[in-house]
């Protein structure tokens, strides 16, 4: 090999061992092999290379060209791993390490109650319904065997809205039961629904708020008996409640809606405000039997099918789950009861850990 081509060789070998990232070893690469590289150069001179030293010297410089071309390939490559290795060290993760307290929201305890009901429902077939806050008077009283005289159809009670002429009237929903109106008239039996979701009244004081939030739930087949109403309320109540021998009793009751009509209790002591024992009862829920009429408001024959259905208030639901004393503070925002009282999003209700 000329000198001229073995100090090509050992400046090339001896750059590339130098280069210490692939930015350097790229310029090497294209000084040597590239358009206007070194060697390149040589290889075009070679056709102005006397014929008896072309054969020799051509021979030599694609030698020279297959060396550097795989000795430009490893150190390539051998610098990307180490490029690799330094990121993947530096990008590390301790896993052990606590979370990041990232500021971040959190679940209301009457979203967290919602939740928590849906589940239990849901575990026992029921599909979530949900309909719109501003129902037509047929949906919210009439459909439902509410007769106009009824008390719970006077404007004390209802907030009623401005409806264009002709139209018919338009309210805020003072219960959630018009979705079930809705469930029965769009879709046939068997029906399983839980309906959560906001309500209306024209009150405010101490324990009411204008605005507060309902659950009601509705099961249309043949056969439902006032049996399985009872099974499926005790059941909902020892999960919600997690007290798997939560005395729960019935008693009878009166709702235009539902024939029979029934209120639940489950057992608490009034002295310490604990949900089980105690002695005494506490009402938590309104129930019955779908009223015949009613059935046949919204299409569904009542010689064929019957149902039951139910509903409760969700922030006293909540108030007695956790304690909470104060019913208008559910909508104050103040962050430090947010911050006490709310759940993390990080877990969401799991019913294999009991709610
Ligand atoms: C309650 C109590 C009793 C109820 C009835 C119906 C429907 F649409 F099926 F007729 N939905 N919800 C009902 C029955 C609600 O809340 C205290």
């Amino acid at each position: 090999m000329s000198d001229q081509l073995e100090s090509l060789r050992d400046e090339t070998l001896a750059a590339l061992a130098a280069a210490g990232d692939l930015r350097v070893w790229d310029t090497i690469r294209v000084a040597t092999l590239g358009k206007s590289g070194r060697l390149t150069a040589l290889l075009k001179a070679l056709g102005k290379t006397p014929p008896d030293e072309r054969r020799a010297r051509g021979a030599a410089l694609n030698r020279l060209r297959d060396e550097l071309d795989a000795a430009i390939e490893a150190r390539g490559q051998a610098l990307q791993a180490a490029a690799l290795d330094a990121r993947l060290s530096h990008e590390r993760v301790d896993v052990t390490l606590p979370v990041q307290r990232v500021p971040s929201g959190s679940i209301h305890p009457i979203s967290r109650t919602i939740e928590e009901i849906v589940a239990i429902f849901g575990a026992m077939g029921f599909r979530l319904a949900e309909g719109p806050d501003i129902e037509t008077d047929w949906h919210n009283f009439a459909a439902l065997n509410t007769p106009a005289h009824h008390p719970a159809r006077t404007d004390h009670d209802t907030f009623y809205l401005p409806t264009p002429e002709g139209h018919p009237t338009r309210l805020l929903r003072t219960q959630t039961s018009p979705v079930q109106i809705r469930t029965m008239l769009d879709q046939a039996p068997p029906i399983r629904v839980i309906v959560p979701g906001r309500t209306y009244r024209a009150d405010h004081d101490a324990t009411h708020s204008p605005m507060f939030h309902q659950c009601e739930g509705l099961v249309v087949d043949r056969g439902i008996t006032l049996g399985h109403l009872k099974g499926c309320l005790i059941e909902f109540l020892r999960a919600f409640f997690d007290q798997p021998a939560l005395p729960v009793r019935v008693r009878a009751s009166y709702f235009p809606f539902t024939e029979p009509s029934m209120e639940v209790d489950i057992g608490w002591s009034r002295r310490t405000g604990e949900i089980g024992g105690g002695g005494d009862w506490l009402e938590v829920l309104g129930s019955g039997m779908v009223h015949p009429r009613v059935l046949a408001n919204c299409g569904v024959d009542p010689r064929e099918h019957t149902g039951f259905a139910f509903g409760m208030g969700i922030e006293r639901l909540t108030m007695l789950k956790h304690g909470i004393p104060d019913l208008r503070a559910f909508y104050d925002s103040d962050i430090r009861w947010l911050r006490h009282y709310s759940t993390s999003p990080l877990r969401p209700p799991l019913l294999h850990e009991g709610l």
